[in-house]
């Protein structure tokens, strides 16, 4: 499969996360992209560089005002004190009900948490040149399949899918999957479908096209009752306006095991059958993995075959783009495993 790769990943390496309250290793480290990356070349994977710049795609899905915060913000955080360059920012403060969102504050940490839904986001120098790395990487993917590719997947982080319009959250700083769609459209596709398979909702994603019919939001997922990312992913989520029944959220217990995710796929599958797009764009994360760190669910390493095979049985032109996943020893061999079943069902299909 053809895999446009993000170098620039590596300056996104934060030394740690908050975790109740103290310091613990990052879950989400520059090792994931680079064990997918050598996976994908023992296989015989051509990776290649990204070769469209986003600029044009990132504020059709994420505010001006955001945009301008997130690349300016460690200039910014290290302007106030130069001793700032060896540390971390983190938010303390967040506009939650009653709070005033419009209006944005001067002090730094209050612009963080105005732009964080949560404070598991390290930022670091690198952050911003990584994440619209990746941003490249996906409208790259999107001039592709536009130019008649059958399937391509962006290997990249940090990854996107907790990213809204105008704030960071879960590891994620730009929605990268949001701008693969976008730019589909841009290019002259109409109707786009997308599926986020990652252990935690993708809410950034969903609120993104949440009033628009044109982009099919469909996710299988922790039951956000007791699973990150808490505040969204409930089943009765159809979106609203314009977009009234374009938003299909399949949440699950905790624990839930392969045959039973494998039910609620099928439910997304017929969904997305029913949109007649022209595209598909795959959130994939692969915390779904029996043994991943902070996730619950049990699919083993065929499972990410099988998932791969009933993708490519939906016949579309896909982007995969990497989001969760953190078993990193595991983790080039679940990805290519999806990419290799999906081209598995691809033969025959053409
Ligand atoms: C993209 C993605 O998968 N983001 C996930 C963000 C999850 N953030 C919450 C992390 C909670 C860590 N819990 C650690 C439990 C260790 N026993
Ligand atoms: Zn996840």
């Amino acid at each position: 499969m053809i895999v446009i790769h993000n170098p620039a990943h590596r300056l996104h390496a934060p030394a740690f996360e908050i975790f109740r309250g103290d310091r613990v290793a990052c879950f989400e480290t520059p090792a994931r992209a680079d064990r997918v990356e050598s996976r994908l070349a023992e296989r015989g994977h051509v990776l290649q560089a990204a070769q469209v710049d986003s600029r044009a795609v990132l504020p059709q899905v994420h505010s001006a005002r955001y945009l301008r915060f997130l690349e300016h913000a460690w200039q910014d955080w290290v302007a106030l004190d130069p001793a700032n360059a060896a540390s971390q920012p983190f938010p303390s403060v967040w506009p939650v009900r009653t709070l005033r969102s419009d209006v944005e504050p001067a002090n730094f940490t209050a612009r963080l948490g105005l732009y964080s839904m949560d404070n598991g986001c390290a930022l670091t120098a690198g952050t911003w040149a990584a994440a619209k790395a990746g941003a490249d990487a996906a409208a790259t993917a999107a001039a592709l399949v536009l130019a008649g590719q059958r399937a391509v997947f962006c290997c990249t982080r940090p990854p996107g899918h907790h990213a809204g319009a105008d704030f960071m959250g879960g590891y994620c700083f730009v929605n990268n999957a949001a701008v693969a769609a976008q730019a589909l459209l841009n290019g002259g596709a109409h109707k786009v479908a997308l599926i986020d398979v990652d252990y935690h909702h993708g809410n950034g994603t969903q609120s993104i096209f949440y009033d628009r019919a044109d982009v099919l939001f469909t996710s299988i997922h922790g039951d956000p009752i007791t699973e990150y990312p808490f505040y969204l992913g409930h089943a009765d989520e159809q979106g609203t306006g314009a977009g009234t029944g374009y938003n299909l959220n399949l949440p699950l217990a905790a624990g839930t095991s392969a045959a039973v995710w494998f039910d609620a796929l099928e439910k997304a599958c017929s969904r997305i059958a029913g949109h007649a797009a022209d595209a598909l764009v795959v959130s994939l994360g692969l915390d779904t993995f029996a043994g991943d760190p902070i996730s619950k669910f049990q699919l083993q390493s065929g499972d990410f075959s099988m998932l791969g095979e009933r993708l490519g049985r939906m016949g579309l032109p896909t982007i995969f783009v990497l989001e969760g996943g953190y078993a990193a020893a595991e983790l080039g061999l679940n990805a290519v495993n999806v990419l290799e079943g999906f081209e598995q069902a691809n033969v025959g299909v053409q």
